[in-house]
């Protein structure tokens, strides 16, 4: 059956001027990233203590970075999939569509959207553990033992966000100021179990907007969303980009 939603948010959609769009591992799945949990979910295999820590890196580095490289080569082979696109058509008839991102994979960019905040990282941005220099992606590809700075000599590192490692504070600030004025907040593709990401929907609601769950299954935070849609993103969001671009024809 194809995926809809409720005419309250069909007439909120059309009218809406501030528009934030959390999302998550599963916004991605349909592009080929495995997602972190559940049965297919990269977490099946290893502990997230084992690689996803400060210490794990410090304790097995090649391991760690090996790990970083085999997702660097999946995440450079795939493509944004209709969900991506359709986020970033939104910013053509949307005035403010700010995306709120746990992803380190990229995707929104290369599918054309500009406003976007990561809040773990990017897998594509290294740097120096020693004395922070940033490190390009194409520099360290090919290395399947861990690099070393130029400069130091320290190890390099993603810059992603590990357990127990604070989120980039511009990124932060930026998610909170964007739900400040959100009228609509899409939360896709999350389980919504990793801090402080996941209290981002409820801040939204606070603070006045609709919020709107889309996942293919229930998560730790559906019962506090205004509304859900049980679809993926692939299908859920072309067909929200469609809410509003039928109502622009009909203006
Ligand atoms: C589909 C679909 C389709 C599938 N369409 N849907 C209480 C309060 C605050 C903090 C904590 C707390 N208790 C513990 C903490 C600390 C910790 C935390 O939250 N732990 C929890 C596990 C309990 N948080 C932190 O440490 C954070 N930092 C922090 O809090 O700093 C302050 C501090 C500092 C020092 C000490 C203490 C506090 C940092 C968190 C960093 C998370 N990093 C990772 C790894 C990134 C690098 C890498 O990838 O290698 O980020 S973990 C991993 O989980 C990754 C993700 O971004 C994150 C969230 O996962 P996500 O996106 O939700 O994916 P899944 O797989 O869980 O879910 C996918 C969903 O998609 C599912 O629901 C599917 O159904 C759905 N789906 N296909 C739509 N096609
Ligand atoms: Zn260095």
């Amino acid at each position: 059956m194809a995926v809809s939603c409720s005419d309250r948010l069909r007439r909120k959609f059309r009218a809406a001027r501030n528009v934030v769009v959390c999302t998550g591992a599963g916004m991605s799945a349909e592009s080929g990233v495995p997602t972190y949990r559940g049965s297919e979910g990269i977490w099946k295999k290893f502990r997230p203590e084992q690689l996803a820590s400060f210490d794990a890196f410090l304790s097995s580095p090649d391991l760690v970075w090996e790990w970083y490289r085999h997702r660097r080569e999946i995440i450079s082979s795939i493509e944004p999939n209709a969900g991506h696109i359709a986020l970033a058509e939104m910013e053509r008839s949307i005035e403010h569509v700010v995306i709120v991102t746990q992803n380190i994979d990229n995707l929104h960019r290369r599918a054309g959207s500009t406003r976007i905040h990561e809040l773990h990282g990017n897998i594509e941005r290294n740097y120096c553990i020693e004395c922070g220099e940033f490190v390009t992606a194409q520099d360290v590809a090919s290395s399947s033992a861990v690099p070393r700075c130029r400069h130091c000599g320290g190890l390099i590192r993603p810059d992603v966000v590990w357990f127990g490692e604070q989120l980039p504070e511009a990124a932060w600030t930026g998610a909170i100021e964007a739900v400040s004025t959100a009228e609509i907040l899409l939360s896709v593709g999350t389980s919504g179990v990793v801090y402080p990401a996941a209290s981002i929907p409820d801040i939204a609601r606070r603070a006045g907007a609709y919020t709107v769950e889309i996942n293919i299954e229930p998560t730790e935070l559906s019962g506090s969303f205004n509304e859900v849609i049980r679809g993926t993103a692939g299908e859920a969001l072309p067909m929200l980009l469609q809410v509003r671009t039928h109502s622009d024809q009909e203006k």
